[in-house]
């Protein structure tokens, strides 16, 4: 009966802390690209990129609807350019893309209908390594067991 009180005590911050880590070292972020715009001609993905440290493991979601608009991952030149004749690294078009960010590199990314990269639709992403600075707690994810001990409390 006492056992079952104190781990429940103990439980909580057990959760919290998984949870902590969960979030903070180890879930990958998910951004949908443009924000509430979407991936529309009329947002500004300059800006909406530049909002954000991107990593290794990330996803970047472009919704849109199916056909008016696509998103193909280009070098720097067919950025520059928009003429994606020549450059094209991958394409996608199902309205709802799932990108995930596998490595550590520059990213451009173009809409290929016509008329859209020049008008906008286009912007680069430098995608970093994880940082070092949350491993040390990404590191120990089973709590240390001096806190499931019954405290003084509870005697
Ligand atoms: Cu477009």
């Amino acid at each position: 009966m006492e056992d079952q009180k104190v781990f429940r005590f103990y439980s909580f911050p057990i959760i919290i802390l998984v949870n902590y880590l969960f979030f903070t070292g180890i879930k990958s972020e998910v951004y949908t690209v443009g924000g509430d715009e979407q991936w529309n001609t009329g947002a500004n993905f300059d800006s909406w990129s530049q909002q954000y440290n991107y990593s290794i493991g990330d996803v970047l979601v472009f919704k849109y609807t199916e056909g008016q608009h696509n998103v193909y991952e280009v070098t720097q030149a067919t950025y520059r350019s928009c003429d994606a004749s020549s450059g094209v690294i991958a394409k996608y078009e199902s309205g709802n893309d799932q990108v995930t960010l596998k490595e550590a590199k520059k990213y451009w990314f173009i809409c290929n209908v016509a008329g859209h990269c020049l008008g906008g639709m286009r912007f680069s992403i430098d995608v970093k390594e994880k940082s070092n600075t949350n491993s040390t707690a990404a590191a120990a994810p089973t709590p240390p067991p001096e806190i499931l001990e019954p405290s003084n409390s509870f005697v």
